[in-house]
């Protein structure tokens, strides 16, 4: 019988390690994780002891390893053909935009146009209330260049904030989560998400 251990950083922030431990679990296999603390000194090593790519996650699966979240992707679905859940589809062909309304908030993380692009147009064309992508400003021209090819106009793409986030000085994954969320309650309630103590008015006063 095929033992199957499945290599993977913390998955609530590695959205990467998140796809490839779904798809397994989705197969309803019984599986081994092992989980390896990322970006620390040590990290690298850990990892390439499983997977040569020294990312994860990483697949091992009799006696093979298996990485990229998408080929493991590809190697359960051969193997599991029957896994109804399995999702073959892409992220934006499971976001509808009539399901977003003012109160959703939408931010893209992949910095990879074929997963960004297509989740961003869905985004615009909803009433979703803040739409986020991660990425340098190059990256953001890029973009911008392909969105108006698909016939949005600047007050539409105006709606995308990036760099996404307040300027907290954010480095690590969980200081990028936070300033973006915190962007996300100052765009609810109408704030610039400047220091309380330059603050003229009531704390909790009106915009
Ligand atoms: N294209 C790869 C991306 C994997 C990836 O970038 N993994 C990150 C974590 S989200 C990683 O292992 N980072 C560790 C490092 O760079 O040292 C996949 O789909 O699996």
């Amino acid at each position: 019988m095929t033992d199957y251990r499945i290599i993977l950083g913390n998955r609530r922030y590695s959205s990467w390690s998140l796809r490839g431990w779904l798809v397994l679990r989705l197969t309803g296999v019984a599986f081994e994780e092992i989980v390896i603390p990322l970006y620390r000194p040590e990290s690298k090593a850990a990892i390439l002891a499983h997977a040569p790519s020294g990312l994860v996650p990483a697949l091992e699966a009799d006696g093979i390893a298996i990485w990229d979240s998408l080929a493991i992707a590809e190697f359960l679905h051969e193997r599991f053909p029957d896994a109804e859940e399995v999702l073959q589809i892409w992220p934006d062909e499971a976001l509808d935009p009539g399901t977003l309304d003012a109160n959703a908030h939408v931010v893209t993380l992949t910095h990879d146009p074929k997963f960004d692009l297509p989740v961003l147009a869905q985004a615009l064309r909803s009433e979703a209330g803040y739409i986020g992508a991660l990425g340098s400003r190059t990256t953001h021209r890029r973009r911008l260049t392909r969105l108006r090819e698909q016939g949005f106009d600047p007050a539409q793409l105006a709606r995308i904030r990036t760099p996404v986030g307040l300027d907290i000085g954010a480095r690590t994954p969980e200081e990028i989560a936070l300033s973006i969320l915190a962007e996300m309650v100052a765009a609810r309630r109408g704030r610039d998400g400047r220091p309380l103590v330059e603050r003229r008015g009531p704390i909790h006063g009106d915009a």
